[in-house]
């Protein structure tokens, strides 16, 4: 029987960020990609500070097996979009949380690409980070019915854990 891309310790979704000070966002995505058992490698890979880096990441992405790539960054967040312009990968941006303007400029700076070059741009923080792990595996799990069938199972326990009746808070 063929392995997993997870079993042969292959990556399919490659999850970066600008800086170290990103993580505590990201970790989202991972998270989600894990309780999913979908396969993922995380990197800093800083547009402005580590070009280089970034150039050998996205450019041999496809070659290496990623299928998706989950990029987040803050501030002049040029990072999703520059790994777009060099990869035909589905690239998903997240906007990380900034000090001084609250991830608005990460969001503004990672939404308005120019037409020809795409980024599905998530929601800022944690909620973008997450749902851009669950993006990462829907596109995924389109050939991977094992896959389909773990976020059907998510979907559904998130159902069941919504309360119908609203209590105060502890
Ligand atoms: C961006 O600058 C990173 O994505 C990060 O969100 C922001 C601040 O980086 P640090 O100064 O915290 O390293 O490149």
């Amino acid at each position: 029987m063929a392995e997993t891309a997870a079993e042969a310790g292959i990556a399919e979704v490659g999850i970066i960020m600008g800086s170290q000070s990103d993580w505590p966002t990201m970790k989202h995505a991972a998270e989600v990609l894990d309780l999913l058992g979908v396969s993922y490698e995380k990197r800093i890979v800083s547009a402005h500070r580590t070009p280089q880096r970034l150039y050998d990441y996205a450019a041999g992405a496809r070659e290496r097996g990623l299928k998706v790539i989950i990029a987040g960054a803050g501030g002049a967040a040029h990072l999703p979009g520059m790994a777009a312009a060099m990869t035909p990968l589905p690239v998903f941006g997240v906007p990380v949380e900034s000090r001084a303007l609250s991830g608005q400029d990460s969001l503004l700076s990672i939404v308005q690409m120019p037409g020809g070059i795409p980024v599905g741009t998530l929601a800022i923080g944690k909620a973008g980070a997450t749902n851009a792990g669950l993006l990462a595996a829907a596109v995924l799990a389109l050939s991977n019915p094992v896959l389909a069938a773990a976020l059907d199972d998510w979907r559904a326990k998130q159902t069941a854990a919504v309360a119908e009746i609203p209590k105060d808070e502890a």
